[in-house]
């Protein structure tokens, strides 16, 4: 298991030789952000994060994300100077000594929540999806202020994508995803890079739109399309785990067994009984996730992929991104760490 952590480079309240001061840290975890999705990134802007990376001491090995367009997602024509457009990402990024890609596959809205700053029993604050809320927001009156959604996209350019999805059921997402992995995996096999797809956050459609990263049937779905080392998953504990229906520790046992998870974002999330959710700490007692159950599984199986402390709470007064504060995901790393270590232990 190799350590890491999410940096959003420069901007990023949080700084890179703070999180160098984490005992157990290994590589950073991050990517090219003024860039438009679905254009390259230069190979110079590359190696200048690498360079800020490796002079604070951590590796460059974790790419999250390089987006992938919606005109991909869509299946239109114009999809394939897209493709061809991540396809040199995938080989400049491996030219600069990158290991694993992370992307997900969501129409329109990457993860969703309806509030990001909810108190806690104990005065911090989270980000929750309460399913009440959801329903009362409509993205097409023009109103939406999602938390989390950057809403680069005009009241029209909004409806003009809906009307394309409409057309767009399941299947057909389905079989978008599998000319676009046809096209890339290849590449990634050449250059050695593992593709991770991210699973949909929460697991399941949402403004009527389809998800299907979502569910264990649906993973085994996806590691068929193409049968590669190379396609291979991050797992998120807090997506696929909010929602009742994922044995997550079943599922962590199963997929690392098979060496495709590539990527380990390990969180907690509090279900309740309406199928919302809270974010949580990441100790076990705090959310519904086991979480030493979930390290035994990649512990037994010999993971040694990167793993990554997700979303936080804030706490102890930080302000900044929400979800990507300094101190909780911190601890989190420090819990993971010694769950590690105590299992290496009683190896011997
Ligand atoms: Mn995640």
């Amino acid at each position: 298991m190799k350590m890491s952590f999410r940096w959003y480079g420069k901007d990023d309240p949080v700084k890179i030789s703070y999180i160098r001061q984490i005992p157990n840290m290994y590589s950073i975890v991050t990517a090219i952000y003024d860039v438009p999705v679905g254009e390259q990134w230069s190979m110079e802007s590359i190696l200048q994060l690498k360079k800020e990376v490796e002079d604070a001491g951590l590796k460059f090995d974790v790419i999250e994300s390089v987006p992938v367009h919606e005109d991909i997602k869509l299946g239109l024509p114009s999809r394939q100077k897209y493709i061809d457009n991540y396809k040199e990402n995938i080989r400049n990024l491996a030219k600069a000594g990158v290991k694993v890609i992370c992307y997900n596959f969501m129409p329109v809205f990457d993860w969703t929540r309806t509030q990001l700053d909810k108190v806690l029993e104990d005065g911090s604050t989270a980000l929750v999806y309460y399913k009440e809320q959801l329903e009362k927001m409509d993205p097409l009156t023009g109103e939406l202020s999602l938390p989390g959604w950057d809403s680069s996209y005009t009241k029209e350019q909004l409806a003009d994508i809906f009307d394309k999805y409409a057309k767009v059921d399941e299947e057909a997402l389905w079989s978008n995803l599998e000319y676009f992995l046809k096209e890339i995996i290849p590449v990634a096999e050449e250059c050695d890079v593992r593709m991770a797809i991210h699973p949909d956050d929460p697991p399941y459609p949402i403004f009527g739109l389809p998800r299907i990263i979502t569910t264990e049937k649906n993973l085994d779905r996806f590691l068929k399309l193409v049968d590669s080392e190379y396609n291979g998953l991050t797992f998120c504990t807090g997506s696929l785990g909010s929602a009742h229906f994922n044995d997550i520790v079943r599922m962590v046992d199963k997929y690392s067994a098979m060496g495709r998870i590539h990527f380990m974002h390990i969180r907690n999330v509090k279900l309740l009984e309406d199928g919302s959710f809270e974010e949580s700490a990441h100790y076990s007692p705090c959310g519904s996730m086991d979480i030493v159950e979930i390290v035994k599984a990649l512990h037994k199986n010999n993971y040694q992929g990167y793993v990554r402390p997700d979303h936080g709470r804030m706490i102890w007064g930080e302000t900044g991104k929400p979800g990507y504060g300094l101190y909780d995901r911190a601890l989190g790393a420090m819990y993971l760490t010694g769950i590690w270590e105590t299992l290496e232990k009683a190896k011997n």
